[in-house]
């Protein structure tokens, strides 16, 4: 069988760290997670705040069609999209239409309005009652998929579960390469295939390696992939299958992982692939950069899906459990210290 061994178990927890509540000590030392969230987010924070702010030249202004129309601009800009930003716009006319407003007033309302489109309880992964929770993790090219597995088997491993990956990125060698690497670096096992051999083939040979030693995860890399490659999203179909023959639940979660950078029109590509391959929930990869937040409101409204995790950097730590309140927070930061 081509899978290393464990390497070395790591059971610290403060070492290996506790990447859903963002309370590692490699995020701490990076400031902090909640910094880092904001840090992650202020392009959009800026925006809604400096510009919403742009807005009240004076003390207070009067809320009237050009007002109405400015803010819109200021909302569509944060990637949110045209329909929920008329929503909130809409909202601000029904409250203060013909009034003079401060500043905080509309912030306020417009922050509550952005947490209730984006409205969901925290989903952490749901766990398997028993046996291994099988894990797949789908997604276009370069979405993040690889680096989210690292991800998540690192907070696995940090709440001191076993964890066995699934290279199946057969495609590429250079997608089991690092995804080993991820694997060696993280301390858990990793189940390999051929270069070019058949994925289902090393999935099956993964969920077999977790139940043979009693592993608690599971979780299988997949190549990148376009909703329209019909064989390839067959192929998905097909490892499905494969999985649920050795359990019968599993796959217990599919993963959609999105980059956030992609904007609103990569959100929409993606609907289709979620439905496609029968996707459980998202992670969205990539917020640290030159994403812009308000892109979570378009997910929420056109995808049947919760957002679970949210990535915010590269290294293994850079993952956290999404919340819609700790969320709203970091995009409205500046407003607080004005
Ligand atoms: N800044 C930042 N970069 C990320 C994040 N997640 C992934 N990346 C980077 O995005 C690039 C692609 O990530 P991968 O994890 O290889 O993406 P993938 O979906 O597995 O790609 P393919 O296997 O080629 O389809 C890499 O350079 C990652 O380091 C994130 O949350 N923040
Ligand atoms: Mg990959």
């Amino acid at each position: 069988m081509a899978w290393l061994g464990r390497s070395k178990k790591t059971t610290n927890d403060a070492e290996a760290g506790n990447a859903a509540t963002g309370t590692t000590a490699d995020a701490e030392s990076s400031g902090g997670f909640l910094t880092r969230l904001k840090r992650g987010l202020q392009k959009t924070s800026q925006m809604l705040n400096t510009d919403i702010r742009d807005l009240f030249k004076q003390e207070g202004r009067l809320v009237d069609d050009d007002f109405l129309m400015e803010l819109f601009g200021t909302l569509v800009k944060t990637d949110m999209g045209g329909g929920p930003a008329a929503e909130i716009r809409d909202q601000i006319h029904a409250d203060f239409r013909a009034r003079v407003v401060h500043m905080d007033e509309v912030l306020g309302v417009v922050k509550s309005k952005i947490r209730d489109l984006m409205q969901q309880p925290e989903q952490p992964i749901a766990l398997a009652a028993s046996g291994p929770t099988v894990i797949m993790v789908v997604g276009v090219n370069g979405s993040g998929k690889t680096t989210s597995i690292a991800k998540l088997a690192h907070m696995f491993k940090a709440e001191g579960k076993s964890v066995v990956l699934g290279a199946g990125d057969t495609f590429r060698a250079a997608a089991v390469e690092q995804l080993t690497i991820w694997a060696a670096r993280i301390g858990v096992d990793i189940v390999k295939g051929e270069a070019g051999g058949d994925p289902a083939s090393v999935a099956h040979r993964a969920v077999a390696h977790a139940l043979e030693s009693d592993a608690e995860i599971c979780i299988l890399d997949t190549a990148g992939r376009l909703q329209t490659q019909v064989n390839l999203m067959k192929q998905l179909d097909k490892i499905r299958r494969v999985i649920g023959n050795l359990i019968p639940a599993a796959p217990h979660e599919v993963l959609l992982v999105l980059d956030a950078t992609a904007g609103q029109n990569g959100i929409s590509q993606a609907k289709g692939f979620s439905e496609a391959a029968g996707c459980t929930g998202i992670v969205l990869a990539k917020l640290d950069g030159t994403a812009k937040g308000g892109v979570v409101v378009p997910i929420r409204q056109q995808f049947d899906l919760p957002v679970k995790y949210i990535g915010l950097g590269e290294s293994a730590a850079d993952l956290a459990l999404f919340s819609v309140d700790q969320f709203c927070d970091a995009l409205f930061a500046e407003s607080r210290k004005a």
